[in-house]
């Protein structure tokens, strides 16, 4: 992360510029400053190439002019649209999936966290690894400069397969123990709130005013990576219950990550209530929502009771216009994560949540 400062042509849909936005932001987090946005049409997807001919001729003239040696596609390239475009400009072509794995290879601190990664990144380079192309070799720690398994030559593909075998192992053993401590809180019978939302959202910030902690917060995507669980405290009635802090979901994960990440994200499943969380200061922040929504159903926890929580307040001046687009959004509160206003009313919805779900639970006895 201490990498002098990069350039990068963006080539992003010009039918959704907030991705691209959001890919500017992505890439500030890898400490690479964007310099140009590329628009195409992705309505009209090249197969060999990704983009048509033409587009491809403005985009080389484009990289050969700023000498721009980075290209990032604001989408997933299949392996031969990269060795393609590789053979047709010098300038290193990289996708969007491969930036978010390299955001996650510089974050992963925990032991979990980091095989999980190596195990998307191999995961991901297979292909790249299996054709041994000679493109991808200047690729190697380009970005993060220090993504997992990146000394290509001791690579061979016997040893990756085994290393992808071996990852898998230690991450069942690591599951074992997470389920062994899963076991002890259902056991305790302490109510687990999982925070969840979009990445940037605050969910942090709420964790941290929720239970005291000091869990890292920043305004860089994906600044958590590892499930985080305390106890915080509620009220006379249910006295305290355990916050769990999540990774950051975002539009277009790499499935490979959210295949490695299962194990992590799936703990989601065995909270009592999901708060969702939500940066209403946003404009993008209803098709954050969206992701939200599609990706607690992939990990099967959209059955899970929930609490709708809005976000940065302080930022948000229309408040007397909360009430109509909490109708066209979802219920929910209105809250500042950092300034703490409106906490204590949080803290009421979320008692009433507990309390009703509590209800609930007796009578099915
Ligand atoms: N103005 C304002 N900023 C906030 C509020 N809540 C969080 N932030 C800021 O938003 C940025 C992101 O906050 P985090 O708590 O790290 O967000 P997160 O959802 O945990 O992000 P990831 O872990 O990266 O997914 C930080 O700069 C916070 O200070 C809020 O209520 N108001
Ligand atoms: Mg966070």
């Amino acid at each position: 992360m201490n990498n002098p400062k990069k350039t990068a042509i963006i080539v992003g849909d010009r039918h959704t510029p907030q991705t691209t936005k959001e890919m500017e932001l992505l890439l500030k987090t890898l400490n690479i400053e964007s310099e140009v946005i590329f628009p195409v049409d992705l309505s009209k997807i090249h197969p060999a190439t990704f983009i048509t001919k033409g587009k491809l001729e403005e985009l080389k003239n484009l990289a050969l002019a700023l000498k721009t040696d980075l290209i990032v596609f604001d989408d997933e390239l299949s392996y031969t649209q990269i060795r393609n475009l590789s053979r047709l400009t010098t300038a290193l072509i990289v996708d969007r999936p491969r930036i978010i794995l390299d955001i996650f290879a510089s974050r992963a601190t925990t032991k979990e966290g980091k095989i999980q990664v190596e195990l998307a990144i191999l995961r991901k380079r297979l292909p790249e690894i299996v054709h041994q192309n000679k493109a991808f070799d200047q690729q190697v720690g380009f970005i993060g400069g220090k993504g997992p398994g990146e000394r290509k030559a001791e690579i061979t593909r016997r040893s990756i397969y085994q290393k992808i075998h071996q990852h898998k192992i230690q991450l069942k053993s690591l599951e074992k123990q997470r389920k062994t401590k899963r076991d002890k809180r259902m056991d305790s019978d302490l109510i687990l709130i999982s925070i969840v939302g979009y990445t940037n959202a605050g969910k942090s910030t709420l964790f941290n005013a929720l239970t005291r902690d000091q869990t890292p917060t920043d305004d860089l995507l994906f600044h958590t990576l590892d499930t985080k669980t305390r106890k915080g405290y509620l009220n006379k009635t249910i006295g305290s219950v355990l916050f769990s802090d999540t990774v950051g979901f975002i539009r277009k994960l790499p499935h490979e990550l959210v295949e490695a990440f299962k194990g992590t994200l799936e703990e989601i499943q065995f909270a009592d209530l999901i708060m969702i969380v939500v940066d209403i200061s946003d404009p993008d922040f209803p098709s954050h929502l969206n992701t939200v929504y599609q990706t607690l159903k992939d990990l099967k926890a959209d059955h899970i009771d929930q609490l709708l929580v809005y976000n940065k307040a302080d930022l948000y001046p229309e408040k007397t216009n909360f009430n109509s687009l909490a109708k066209q959004y979802g219920e929910g509160i209105l809250i500042s994560a950092l300034s703490k206003e409106s906490l204590p009313e949080l803290i009421q919805n979320i008692t009433q949540k507990i309390e009703d779900r509590i209800h609930k639970k007796a009578n099915a006895l």
